[in-house]
């Protein structure tokens, strides 16, 4: 996902170019606004946090980019090159260091398995959305 503070600021392109210079294939690919309950579910797994209720109403405060992505390990490889959740803490020329503001607006989500890739693609692509 392209978060909100990345598309609010412009990023949409610059993103997808540093994904597909990184040699992801893009499989599929919208453009849409989470509803609090459906950003609710996506982050179900951090429901016992203290930053839950924040990241929710972050992560509807505006449109966001979803995408499926395809590489050779890609779970791995991306999260290489998105860099640290903090930005403060991701290496130079990662996309959360040169895009993201905050812990939080850190511009990017990335699957952290394959497990979960498969969970969020579905959650947002059917079948005849993939290509
Ligand atoms: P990542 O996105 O690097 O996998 P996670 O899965 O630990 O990081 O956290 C999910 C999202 O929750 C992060 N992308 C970030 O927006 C938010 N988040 C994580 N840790 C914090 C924190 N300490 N304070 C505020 N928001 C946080």
């Amino acid at each position: 996902m392209i978060k909100p503070d990345a598309v609010a600021n412009g990023h949409i392109g610059s993103i997808l170019n540093d994904i597909i210079a990184g040699g992801f294939k893009i499989v599929a690919l919208k453009y849409i606004k989470l509803t609090p309950e459906s950003a609710g579910n996506f982050y179900a797994v951090h429901k016992e946090r203290p930053f839950y209720a924040d990241l929710v109403k972050f992560m509807t405060s505006g449109p966001i980019v979803a995408a499926i992505l395809e590489k050779e390990n890609a779970v791995e490889d991306f999260r290489k090159l998105i860099g640290a959740t903090d930005p403060k803490k991701a290496d130079e020329g990662t996309i959360r260091n040169k895009y993201a503001e905050s812990i939080e607006a850190n511009a990017v989500h990335g699957s952290d398995s394959d497990e979960n890739a498969e969970i969020e693609g579905n959650f947002y692509f059917s079948q005849f959305e993939r290509f």
